[in-house]
């Protein structure tokens, strides 16, 4: 049966599947690099984003498409702090997407309340021990290595592929841990299209109601990724479906993951996923009022 989590410690409570708005501050970001990248302009995408239904906006200064390369330390920080700072002076609940222990401590200083970091803590070996010192809730998803090499990194056994990755993600877990990160403030998610094949990120989509073992709240991000360009490929010339023309897709998934317990959804284009998660939330209230499904959650403080 389908658990829903609690948020960490400080977080609001929505009492549905939240939705994350991307708010990519990069000049070259798979589906919508370069858009944001003047502060102002990322501002106010930000607060539309907010506008349109987003609980949290996540802002991120380098892009993890495949094959990226590694942006530089000052230039990040240069394209992120300022946007974060307007944002949270503007009551949004903000989250960092980094790779750098450098930036989440001067993010969360500039007013973020969570660290979104895609390597889970492994791309920089100061970023657990950060994110310890602020106290701020920690995305850890499941990582292999970086954008370079990540579509190199695609073997797994012919075992359970969900199995693996959760065994993967739960040896991350316990080095955040290690370092001082409070395991009440961590959040996992399956890192869609990191490292993985089609094949993988239809498998891990299938069962994400398995990450509940892990008895934390999960974050899902499959918004325009491949996986989906492929499903709605061109029928006569079997070219994928261009990013920008995945937010239908990307809602779908952002709901049946929304059924299966996700705590939240990251998404580029908010109004049709988080539309989308009130349904299921509204649908889901109704069949537990008539006694269609158990009440249960994952993810208890402690
Ligand atoms: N995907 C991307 C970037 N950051 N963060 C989390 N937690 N989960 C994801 O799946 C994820 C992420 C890549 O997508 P983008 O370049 O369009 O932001």
């Amino acid at each position: 049966m389908t658990t829903r989590a609690y948020p960490p410690p400080g977080l609001p409570d929505w009492g549905r599947c939240g939705v994350m708005g991307i708010l990519n501050v990069t000049p070259d970001s798979f589906s919508d690099g370069g858009h944001w990248l003047d502060a102002g302009l990322a501002v106010e995408r930000g607060l539309a984003l907010v506008a349109e239904g987003a609980d949290l906006v996540d802002v991120g200064g380098e892009s993890t498409r495949p094959g990226a390369r590694r942006v530089p330390e000052a230039e990040e920080l240069d394209r992120v702090i300022p946007v974060i700072r307007e944002l949270a002076r503007q009551g949004v609940l903000v989250s960092v997407d980094t790779m750098r222990a450098s930036v989440a401590e001067a993010a969360v200083q500039a007013g973020a309340r969570i660290v979104n970091d895609v390597s889970g803590g492994q791309a920089d070996p100061a970023m657990a021990k950060a994110v310890a010192r602020t106290g701020v809730p920690f995305v850890v998803m499941h990582w292999r290595g970086q954008s370079t090499e990540m579509d190199r990194l695609t073997e797994y056994g012919d075992g359970d592929l969900v199995a693996e990755v959760l065994g993967e993600v739960e040896r991350q877990l316990d080095a955040a841990v290690a370092a001082g990160v409070d395991p009440a403030q961590i959040i996992v998610d399956p890192g869609l299209g990191f490292a993985k094949t089609r094949e993988h990120d239809w498998a891990l989509l299938a069962e994400l109601d398995a990450w509940s073992v892990l008895g934390r709240p999960l974050l899902v991000g499959p918004s325009r990724k491949r996986f989906l360009g492929e499903l709605l490929a061109d029928p006569a010339t079997g070219e994928p479906r261009p990013a920008r023309a995945r937010d239908d897709a990307t809602a779908a998934s952002a709901v049946l993951a929304a059924a299966q317990g996700a705590w939240a959804v990251r998404v580029h284009e908010v109004r049709a996923s988080a539309d989308a998660v009130r349904v299921e939330a509204e649908l889901r209230a109704r069949r537990l009022a008539a006694g269609q499904l158990r009440s249960g959650r994952s993810g208890e403080r402690g």
